[in-house]
């Protein structure tokens, strides 16, 4: 397993779990001095970065581009994938189609988290699961072709009421065609919705392929009540192999927030992995 931390430029998320904040070099230096593996960006859209630049602090700090979040489309334009009205829909495909081509090119996935949106008393939960598994069915394969998967984010019920635990995303991901869609195991939505952690990832098996590494509090994976023992163990029975990402609010600050989950990574997964 790798480590990585979450970098956000989306002015809009302010507040948000995000480690670093607005200075992509210097999170990138800060990330290489703390021995990560790789940087998680939240931006407001593909063209927020530029690619060259990207690519030279990536290359210059020998860091990977674990994943992309998409949530800016939602947070900054106001779009989901259920949206009621077909244009919305469509220009919400298109805003995920985008930054799958930012994090392609980089072989880093993209993230759907609050772009699954939410049902409402027009629009009731299986006609917006089924709005979702369109969108799913158009988005996972367009994904193929930079051989990543696209990633679905079940999130707590204060954040959503689609689909809100793994066993809800598996059980989605087995009625759709494409095989290209994995799960994203955010240790904080896990907190508030799985009855058992650790169950949970043994029973996702290898439709995790995210994970969001974090404490109950939001705080960086040490400073809550998680206990991340036997979720390692967990992850390592069904042989996960990617990233745990710190998205995590910058508290006490970005630095600490950011070197306490190295130490976390450190104690939990050890330097075999790391
Ligand atoms: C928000 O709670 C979250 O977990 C993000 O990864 C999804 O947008
Ligand atoms: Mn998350």
């Amino acid at each position: 397993m790798k480590c990585a931390v979450t970098v956000s430029l989306v002015e809009e998320a302010r507040g948000g779990p995000f480690v670093f904040w607005d200075d992509l070099a210097q999170a990138c230096a800060e990330a290489a001095e703390l021995g990560f593996d790789g940087i998680e960006i939240f931006a407001p859209g593909p063209d927020a970065v530029d690619v060259d630049e990207l690519k030279k602090l990536l290359d210059e700090q020998g860091l990977e581009l674990a994943a992309v979040g998409t949530g800016a489309g939602a947070v900054k334009h106001g779009l989901t994938l259920t949206d009621p009205r077909a244009d919305v829909r469509r220009q919400a495909i298109e805003f995920v189609r985008s930054m799958i081509d930012f994090g392609g090119a980089y072989g880093a996935p993209a993230i759907i988290g609050s772009m699954q949106g939410r049902a409402t008393k027009e629009l009731h939960r299986e006609q917006a699961l089924q709005l979702l598994s369109e969108a799913l069915e158009q988005l996972g394969p367009y994904a193929e072709q930079f051989g990543v998967p696209l990633i679905l984010e079940p999130l707590n019920r204060y954040e959503t009421n689609l689909i809100n635990t793994l066993g809800d995303g598996v059980a989605l991901l087995e009625g759709l065609k494409t095989r290209n869609v994995r799960l994203l195991a955010d240790l904080f939505h896990m907190n508030i919705e799985e009855a058992d952690m650790a169950e949970a990832i043994r029973s996702a098996g290898d439709a995790i392929g995210h994970v969001h590494f974090v404490d109950s509090n939001r705080w960086a994976a040490g400073f809550g009540h998680i206990d991340f023992a036997p979720i390692v163990a967990a992850l390592r029975e069904v042989r996960y192999e990617r990233f745990l990402s710190a998205e995590a609010l910058p508290m006490p600050d970005s630095h600490a927030a950011a070197e306490q989950t190295m130490a976390s990574f450190r104690n939990f997964v050890g330097s075999e992995d790391a």
